[in-house]
């Protein structure tokens, strides 16, 4: 139980102290306005100045997503925050150290998204391995018709696949992949006791052991250019770059030199480093497949994450615990 199991019962938290911090979801945003009647945080600019300066003492709880956190800045307009509730597994957009420091609670959505997200993973790797949606673009620009058959592609089956960051969504990826018959390798930052998969101690070791290498860690400033141009290097001219996490976790200019200087074969990418701005490089590069973060994004997935964020809401509310706080 936590300090403010007695702040919930000695001192309830009404409307006036729930802040939505974005749009996440209308299922939240409804709630939020119709069951809690919670404040809306302005967008950026002199009208959230001024609320922050009437209303940031007010707030105890903020509800946010991994597209608009609570971040340092607005943390520290939040004095007597207690609990911040999080749209997504992925919580890098919340300053999580200040919050530590400051007893404050963090809940995530983990576990609801990862077949999802794995399924996206999939669907990433064999269209950048079979490039499937290069050759449908050939054939509504009519090359089928004026130049042939499209370029034989890699066979997806069979690889040695390496995962950087086998947790929840990384293990159901690595699920997948075992029924294309993939060599299943990982890095993560301490070797797992109950999988049999090849641990490499370090991510140029596994870069270096793979075909395809696929992101699934965390974001935030412990990976920031995690894979950076030696790993890139240590991947080779036939390996394959497959981005699932966050856009931060690799050096995207390095990325954008090795895919258009061949020193990869190619990469299939949700995530970017600043959403939803994507380089005009790879715009213009068709060895990359290249997706606008719709990872989690179905109608089942989003309505569950939905229906964790109210879950955590309700617990802190009524016992000043969350269901599922950030491991
Ligand atoms: C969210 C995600 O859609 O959960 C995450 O970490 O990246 C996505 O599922 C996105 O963060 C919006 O909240």
């Amino acid at each position: 139980m936590t300090a403010s199991t007695d702040a919930a019962s000695t001192n309830p938290i009404t409307g006036t102290n729930i802040l939505q911090v974005v749009n996440a979801h209308p299922n939240v945003s409804a709630a939020l306005r119709d069951e809690f009647g919670a404040q809306v945080l302005p967008p950026a600019g002199d009208e959230r100045v001024a609320f922050l300066a009437a209303h940031g003492g007010d707030i105890r709880v903020a509800v946010c997503s991994g597209r608009g956190g609570v971040d340092t800045e607005l943390m520290r307009a939040l004095p007597n925050l207690e609990a911040v509730i999080n749209f997504c597994a992925g919580y890098d957009a919340t300053d999580v150290a200040q919050a530590a420091e400051r007893r404050i609670v963090v809940s995530n959505t983990p576990d609801v998204l990862n077949d999802c997200v794995a399924d996206t993973t999939l669907a990433l790797y064999l269209d950048t391995l079979r490039r499937i949606s290069s050759s449908e673009r050939y054939v509504r620009a009519g090359k089928w018709e004026s130049q042939g058959n499209y370029p034989l592609t890699a066979r997806a089956t069979g690889r040695t696949v390496g995962i950087v960051g086998l947790g929840r969504i990384g293990r159901a990826i690595a699920g997948r992949l075992e029924g294309f018959k993939c060599t299943i390798e990982y890095h993560n930052r301490r070797q797992l006791t109950d999988v049999d998969y090849t641990y490499r101690a370090s991510l140029k070791e596994l870069a270096k052991s793979v075909e395809v290498l696929i992101v699934a860690a965390t974001g935030g400033p412990e990976t920031n250019g995690l894979v950076s141009a030696e790993i890139l290097e240590a991947l080779g001219e036939r390996g394959y770059l497959i981005n699932i996490s966050r856009g931060t976790v690799v050096d995207e200019q390095a990325l954008v030199a090795a895919l258009r200087d061949g020193t990869i074969a190619g990469a299939g990418l949700d995530v970017f480093e600043d959403e939803p701005h994507v380089p005009e490089e790879l715009l213009a590069l068709d060895n990359v497949v290249l997706l606008p973060h719709v990872g989690s994004a179905t109608v089942e997935t989003r309505a569950d994450m939905a229906s964790l964020v109210l879950e955590n809401l309700r617990s802190y509310l009524t016992t000043g615990t969350l269901v599922t706080p950030i491991s």
